[in-house]
């Protein structure tokens, strides 16, 4: 788990984008659909209300026109008053021509008259019900489009009315196809149209755009056409506009969020906190006697998901964190905690061996933590054993000096894994070590490659020779014990003996004294 750690920088960075970028796709399309509902809507409320003024428009002029019906039987001369203020006071209407056996006899603007329809306006077809075209122009104003409506009488045979309206398409759809950015109005019938396109009738088909909306006038064969853009380039604009800063405010919201809640380290304080640490006691036995001599204090995390995770990774982990001084300043807690019951435990003079992290070593405040250790223990029971690794050995001269505090004030120092690192004896020579914890390693070989492990004889007679203590690590057979013994080890730790045990489990092979690491 704790890989991930490592890149926690780039994770955070990369799921801020991602969520940036889903806060943008989101507010973005949102914010369309928004613009485009909105459109929809206005779209709707002007094709009904196009269609409502044209549905009353019509229904109102065709209430007109069947009260003209009558009129052809009279002579033209008696009616042309009544027909000529009809359209006077019909909004739009620029003639009523009544109209018997095909030919108009009498119109509201010249009078009487006696000319076929066929010849007026040759595209209407009277022999319908209820005929409407679009003309060019009519003869009194033969540059202004028109519509031709024709209505057959009903009741009388061979008679009707018809009508010439003016098709400038109202200046009321022109107001409100310039008010609301629509590209235009189109009224259409028999494949002909009006538009606001152009200031002649067009064919239908020349109208090339598919219309957003269309409706039907009540009535008439007349079409309603409605032209627009779903999205305007300005919707389009604003919704980028207003995902680019959508996303942008949720990427570094998450961001922040993600980088206050999980900065890297905050698993060791909260552990720390929540009191997930723990330690155990891995006792060190004289391998003369067998007698337990003292313990290395070894640290374990309980965690909460990822369950038992080794010293290994989080003590790197911690390190790498500028984290190490805090935990371990909470291991000296922790060790402080179990003090009396391990004052019961072990006897007096007892050795603790501590690891001790490179890191710590070189802090300010080391000298002062262990002191605070030390006022917390016993008084004069422990003897504290630093455990320092060869790794990342500090400057010669800090160390020399550090050293000489640490015995002066009473601890002794072993050096830990040794043989593992590199320049070992060189440290050797150079700095007062008490103790010389041989790693593993070597312990491990006794008896598999070779009868006489000559680098470990080697390694003890160059303790010897330097009045070094030894200490053998990773004791797991008898056969490796005696050997060891025969060698004059001095002290042994491992799984034969014990393998690292709570207090409450070091307590119980207490209380059981045949087990108790001595009758091996
Ligand atoms: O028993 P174990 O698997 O815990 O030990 C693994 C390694 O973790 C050992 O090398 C040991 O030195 C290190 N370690 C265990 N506890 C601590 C501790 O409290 N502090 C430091 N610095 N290292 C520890
Ligand atoms: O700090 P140091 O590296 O000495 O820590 C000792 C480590 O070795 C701990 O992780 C401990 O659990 C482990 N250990 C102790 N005794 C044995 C043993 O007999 N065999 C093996 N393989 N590991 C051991
Ligand atoms: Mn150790």
């Amino acid at each position: 788990m704790f890989t991930r750690y490592f890149s926690v920088g780039r994770k955070i960075v990369f799921s801020s984008l991602l969520l940036g970028l889903i806060g943008a796709l989101l507010a973005g399309s949102l914010q369309l659909m928004i613009f485009h509902h909105k459109r929809a809507e206005q779209y709707d409320a002007v094709i009904n209300d196009l269609q409502a003024y044209l549905n009353s428009y019509f229904a109102e002029l065709l209430t007109t026109i069947d009260k003209l019906q009558p009129l052809s039987l009279s002579p033209c001369a008696s009616v042309a008053a009544d027909l000529t203020s009809r359209a006077a006071f019909s909004l739009n209407v620029r003639a009523f021509l009544l109209v018997e056996n095909g030919n108009a006899t009498c119109s509201s603007a010249t009078g009487e008259m006696n000319v076929p329809i066929k010849q007026l306006v040759p595209q209407v077809d009277i022999s319908k019900k209820l005929d409407i075209e679009i003309l060019p122009g009519t003869p009194m104003m033969p540059q202004k489009p028109a519509f031709a409506l024709w209505v057959r009488s009903p009741l009388l045979e061979n008679r009707g009315v018809f009508t010439s309206i003016n098709a400038s398409l109202m200046p009321w759809l022109l107001y409100s196809s310039r008010q609301n950015q629509f590209s235009g109005i189109a009224l259409a019938t028999n494949g002909t149209a009006i538009s606001t396109f152009s200031s002649h009738p067009q064919p239908t088909s020349m109208l090339k755009r598919t219309p957003i909306r269309s409706a039907t006038v009540h009535g008439v064969p007349l079409s309603i056409y409605l032209y627009g853009d779903e999205w305007t380039v300005e919707s389009i604009q604003f919704s980028l506009l207003m995902g680019a800063v959508c996303g942008l405010l949720t990427g570094l919201l998450c961001y922040y969020v993600l980088s206050v809640r999980l900065r890297p380290g905050k698993e060791i304080t909260s552990a720390i906190k929540r009191n997930q640490f723990y330690v155990v006691y891995q006792p060190v036995v004289d391998a003369e006697s067998m007698q337990i001599r003292g313990v290395e204090v070894l640290m374990r995390w309980k965690h909460p998901t990822a369950g038992e995770i080794p010293p290994d990774a989080f003590i790197n982990f911690a390190e790498a964190q500028q984290l190490i001084v805090p935990l371990t300043r909470h291991l000296f807690q922790l060790i402080a905690h179990d003090a009396p019951v391990l004052k019961k435990l072990l006897p007096p003079g007892a050795k603790l061996g501590i690891n001790i992290a490179p890191a710590h070593l070189l802090a300010e405040s080391f000298q002062q933590d262990l002191k605070d250790l030390s006022h917390m223990l016993p008084a004069n029971y422990f003897q504290l054993v630093l455990e320092i690794t060869e790794r990342d050995m500090l400057s010669q001269h800090h160390a020399v000096k550090l050293f000489e505090w640490l015995h002066h004030e009473g601890y002794e120092i072993a050096i830990d894994d040794f043989g593992t690192g590199h320049s070992a004896l060189i440290y050797l020579e150079r700095y007062a070590f008490d103790y010389l914890k041989i790693d593993r390693g070597f312990i491990n070989a006794i008896g598999t490659e070779t009868v006489t492990s000559p680098v470990l004889d080697a390694v003890l007679t160059l303790a010897r020779k330097m009045s070094l203590v030894t200490v053998a690590e990773g004791v797991e057979t008898q056969e490796q014990a005696n050997w060891l013994r025969d060698h004059g080890v001095n002290f042994m730790q491992g799984y034969w003996i014990s393998r690292p045990l709570t207090l409450e489990k070091l307590l119980e092979a207490h209380q059981k004294p045949e087990n108790y690491f001595t009758t091996r």
